[in-house]
């Protein structure tokens, strides 16, 4: 089964409203593959995210960084799944390593956050990743597949679920993962799937990487076969993330 290249811009806690327009002008300015050939979905912060669903070209969607693990109430400071869908917003980011490490999300926590995501109708990019120190004494695979299964416990049907390998160490480093050490972990992971989820999920979910990927080293990693797409951190807030939607044409 064909996957569609997925390319997520995850615009992480940056931006004012003049920078957000700037960005949204230079994508609606794109000249990229259509929405049949690649899937762009960018994840302001949760305060621009409605300014910039009304002002993004219509084949290009949108998504939160997070939301709250279950239904909205007496929670301060969070942003419910309901809410996200009462606004349109059809995406959320949920796992970054980001909020596992600085917020101590468990494997659990992020596990039940993409199981409510889902039962609400929201589509979800699901982050896993490993540390330099657990890449270095060679649990890289135990501990993205540790990550996975808490999910995959959770969650039966991965239609609306895109998984993003991002190994912490690649993020926001400027040390991108090799090609070859991108498609050894997507590989195995698909292989995880296919043990853990079946032939079917394994074969149509998209598995995107994610750790300072460029205008420079996108189309190399693109070529992987098991590299479905990108989540972008840094370079989707310039130019150069219009090369990364071209990257696998
Ligand atoms: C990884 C990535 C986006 P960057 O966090 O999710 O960020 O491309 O800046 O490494």
């Amino acid at each position: 089964m064909g996957r569609k290249f997925f390319v997520g811009g995850n615009w992480k806690c940056n931006g004012t409203v003049a920078e957000v327009k700037k960005i949204v002008t230079m994508l609606n300015e794109a000249e990229v593959p259509s929405e049949d050939v690649v899937e762009v979905v960018v994840s302001p912060p949760f305060v621009f995210l409605t300014l910039v669903k009304g002002l993004l070209r219509p084949d290009f969607q949108v998504a939160a960084q997070n939301c709250w693990v279950c239904k909205g109430g007496a929670f301060t400071g969070e942003v419910s799944a309901e809410m996200l869908v009462n606004l349109g917003i059809p995406w959320v980011i949920l796992g970054h390593s980001e909020r596992r490490l600085l917020l101590n999300e468990s494997n659990e926590f992020v596990a039940d956050k993409v199981a409510y995501a889902l039962s609400v109708g929201l589509k979800v990019i699901a982050c896993v990743g490993e540390t330099l120190e657990q890449r270095e004494s060679g649990s890289t695979m135990a501990v993205v597949a540790e990550q996975t299964k808490a999910i995959a416990d959770k969650v039966s049907n991965w239609a609306n679920v895109v998984l993003a390998y991002e190994p912490v160490w690649a993020i926001g480093t400027g040390k991108v993962a090799t090609p070859a050490q991108a498609q050894e972990v997507h590989y195995e992971l698909r292989k995880w799937l296919q043990d853990s989820a079946g032939a079917e999920v394994a074969a149509s979910t998209r598995i995107i990487y994610g750790g300072s990927v460029n205008g420079a080293n996108c189309k190399e990693l693109a070529a992987q076969p098991d590299v479905d797409g990108f989540l972008v951190g840094g370079a989707s807030l310039k130019p150069e993330f219009i090369d990364i939607i071209k990257s696998d044409t």
